[in-house]
């Protein structure tokens, strides 16, 4: 079976487990704990870092890689679109992750001025957003999956409100009727 090596509060442990849950994957998790991390997760990535998986012994770590790998392993129910140009869409999103979640940690730390640099942040997804459903265009996907738990964090922890941004919040709300997203909604309420 799957193992996952976790952490609760880990907004890339949430893409995985968010794909997990989509796809209906049965996996062990192993919580890592982030503030007394044990000397032993550096056999299993060597940066220390979570989220990794285990698979018959064979270790993965990186979010974003893992997202792809479980989209091949198990391809039903796709998370990816068909279309080629809609994938590289989906995957220039994940690629380009950093613009948004620096200046979410940013915001997180106190910086100076970060709550700007933030918004502008959330107005440029409420802007690609436009008129779609998804960030990767009609279908959903690991582009969403890969973004949403810093939003949930960023509403939920930081308290920004998702209002002014009504395509954004529409886009959470549709993102939350999904089961596996409601999981990781209710996981953060709870943080
Ligand atoms: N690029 C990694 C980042 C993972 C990451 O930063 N995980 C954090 C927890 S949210 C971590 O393990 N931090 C421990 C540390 O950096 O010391 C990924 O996408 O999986």
């Amino acid at each position: 079976m799957l193992t996952l090596y976790d952490a609760a509060r880990c907004p890339y442990c949430a893409r995985v487990r968010i794909v997990l849950a989509e796809k209906n994957v049965e996996y062990e998790t192993v919580e890592v704990d982030l503030t007394n991390r044990p000397a032993w997760i550096y056999e299993k990535n060597s940066t220390g870092r979570v989220p990794v998986v285990e698979d018959e012994a064979w270790l993965l770590p990186e979010s974003a890689v893992i997202m792809e790998y479980l989209e091949e392993r198990y391809p039903e129910p796709a998370l990816l679109a068909v279309d080629p140009a809609d994938r590289a869409l989906a995957r220039l999103w994940i690629f380009r992750h950093d613009d948004f979640t620096k200046p979410y940690y940013a915001l997180r730390r106190g910086d100076e001025g970060a709550g700007a640099v933030f918004e502008e942040q959330l107005e440029r997804l409420a802007a690609s957003l436009g008129g779609l459903p998804w960030l990767g265009g009609n279908e959903y996907g690991l582009a969403d999956i890969a973004y949403v738990p810093w939003v949930l964090r960023a509403r939920d922890m930081l308290g920004v409100p998702l209002e002014p941004y009504p395509a954004l919040a529409a886009w959470v709300e549709r993102l939350v009727a999904r089961p596996a997203v409601a999981a990781e909604a209710a996981l953060v309420a709870a943080l």
